[in-house]
Parts: structure tokens; C-alpha cells; sequence
């Protein structure tokens, strides 16, 4: 079993609006003070989707080039752009995110239905996205959102090769209405398909709202790691809506150190993850 935990932030998202969610870090202001308070709580990676002025979801390149800066200079978390963006992205904005330079770029495994929207990802745009980010030394976080999506990422890495470093990491992103159940028997199979992936694959995941907690736990006992964050729950208990990143990153550091997995530093998080 691992030792230390690696906690992923996911402070923003694209789905929730800040006139509803008025806590979510929408400005690069914002951002960075989260940024930094879930750095030091325990966080090592920040996983990023950025706003516009009105707050709408955005790819816009200079501000995506800004954000990496700026979390570079305040932080040493690792830096992962979000290539999903929202449902409405063109393919090319998505793949342009890579243009950024960041540390690390999620990598969605397949398609995916996505509460009334579809979250769509063809074989092709993952193949582009994976070899991009090979060739440009960007490291993916793969998002798994159903079971065919681990299948998919044997496919990908039998035709295409490891990624770049030569770590496979995994992000089980459960609960979301249309993809696995964020339950602890579909974390565990889950878990068991990565047999078919490469020696020493590592998982991250995460629970979508009121699977939240059920998840965190059960990945923590499965050995794998967690992220939390707004993007994911703006509930932080039933009638208690979230108050912060922070909050949610202090939960998941003291679930962990119960587990005697505490938060890996970024230092050892990078090793982890061939960064
Ligand atoms: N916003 C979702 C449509 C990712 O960041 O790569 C996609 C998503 C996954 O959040
Ligand atoms: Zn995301």
C-alpha cells in the first residue's frame, strides 16, 4: 500500500455558477489565495479551470498562460490544466490548453454522459491529446469517468506508449450522473482493472455532491489518493453548503492522517508522478 497521500485540489470547475456558489474562486486573485491556503494545508497538485471577467468558463489562452505563471511564482503546487474545459469547448480550444505550458493536462478516457449534457471525447482527440502531451513533456492525469474509459487507456498506451516520465497516473471521477456510481464496490473494481494497466500505476478519486465522502474513504482504504475540491461538491454536509476550498482540503488532509497516509509534500508528489 502507498504510504503518504497525494491530495489534488479542484477549486473552480466549469459547471457551477458564481452567483449561485459565491465562495468559488473565479479571478486569478482568488485562485491564488487558494492556491496558496490548500498548499499549505496539505494539497499538491492544483487541478485548474479558469474564468472570464463575467466569470463564464474560459480557454483563452493568455490567461491560461497567466494563471501557470502566477501559480508558479506564489506556489510550488503542481500545475494541471484542465484539457476538459467545459461541454461546450471546441476540440481545438481543448488541445491549445497544452500551449500553456503547464505541468500536468487532464486527459478524459472517453466519452461520457454528463447530467442532460454529453461530456464528449473521440478516440482521435484523446490519441492527439496523449501524443501531444508526450512530445511536449506534459504530464496527463487520465480522467476515468466509467469502467470502458480503463479499457480505453490500455488501448491508448498499447498503441501509443507511456506517457511522458513513464508513470501512469489515474483520476476516478465518480458520481457524476451518467458515468460509474460513486460507491466503494465501483471503486474496487475500479481498482482491480488497473491489473491490465502498467506495474505501479497510482489513482486518485474523487466523488461527485453527496458521494463525496463515501468515495474519499473508500480510496483512502483502497490505497489510492484523493481529490477534493469545488469543482467536484459545494456541499459540505447535508443544508451546510461548502465555505471553502480550504475546507474541503482540511477535511480530506484529516481523513488521511487518520489513515496514517498524510499529505506527500509536492517534492514527493512530483517523484510520484514522474514529474
Ligand atoms: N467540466 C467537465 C465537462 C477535466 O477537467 O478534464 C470536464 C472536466 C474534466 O472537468
Ligand atoms: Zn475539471
Amino acid at each position: 500500500m502507498t504510504t503518504g497521500t497525494l491530495i489534488t485540489v479542484a477549486p473552480t470547475g466549469a459547471e457551477s455558477a458564481k452567483a449561485e456558489v459565491p465562495a468559488l474562486p473565479v479571478t486569478l486573485d482568488e485562485l491564488l489565495l487558494t492556491a496558496k491556503e490548500c498548499e499549505a494545508l496539505g494539497a499538491a497538485v492544483i487541478h485548474v479551470h479558469i474564468r472570464d471577467d463575467e466569470a463564464r468558463p474560459t480557454l483563452d489562452q493568455g490567461r491560461l498562460r497567466e494563471t501557470v505563471a502566477a501559480l508558479r511564482e506564489s506556489t510550488d503546487l503542481i500545475v494541471q490544466l484542465s484539457s476538459g474545459g467545459a461541454v461546450t469547448d471546441p476540440e481545438a480550444d481543448r488541445l491549445a490548453v497544452l500551449d500553456a505550458g503547464p505541468d500536468m493536462a487532464s486527459c478524459t478516457m472517453g466519452t461520457v454522459n454528463f447530467g442532460d449534457d454529453v461530456f464528449l471525447n473521440r478516440w482521435e482527440f484523446i490519441v492527439d491529446l496523449h501524443t501531444r502531451m508526450q512530445e511536449r513533456g506534459v504530464v496527463p492525469e487520465y480522467e476515468i469517468f466509467d469502467l470502458g474509459h480503463l479499457t480505453a487507456l490500455q488501448r491508448l498506451l498499447g498503441k501509443y506508449g507511456l506517457p511522458h516520465g513513464g508513470h501512469v497516473h489515474v483520476d476516478f471521477v465518480m458520481g457524476v450522473p451518467g458515468g460509474m456510481p460513486g460507491t466503494t464496490e465501483t471503486l474496487v473494481a475500479a481498482r482491480q482493472m488497473l491489473r491490465d494497466l502498467p506495474d505501479g500505476t497510482t489513482f486518485s478519486a474523487t466523488g461527485i455532491g453527496r458521494s463525496t465522502i463515501p468515495v474519499l474513504l473508500a480510496s483512502l482504504s483502497a490505497g489510492g489518493h484523493l481529490r477534493v475540491g469545488m469543482e467536484d461538491t459545494v456541499t459540505y454536509a447535508k443544508g451546510r453548503p461548502v465555505e471553502s476550498n480550504m475546507q474541503l482540503v482540511a477535511r480530506a488532509v484529516g481523513f488521511a492522517q487518520l489513515a496514517q497516509r498524510p499529505p506527500l509534500t509536492t517534492t514527493e508528489a512530483r517523484e510520484l508522478l514522474g514529474l
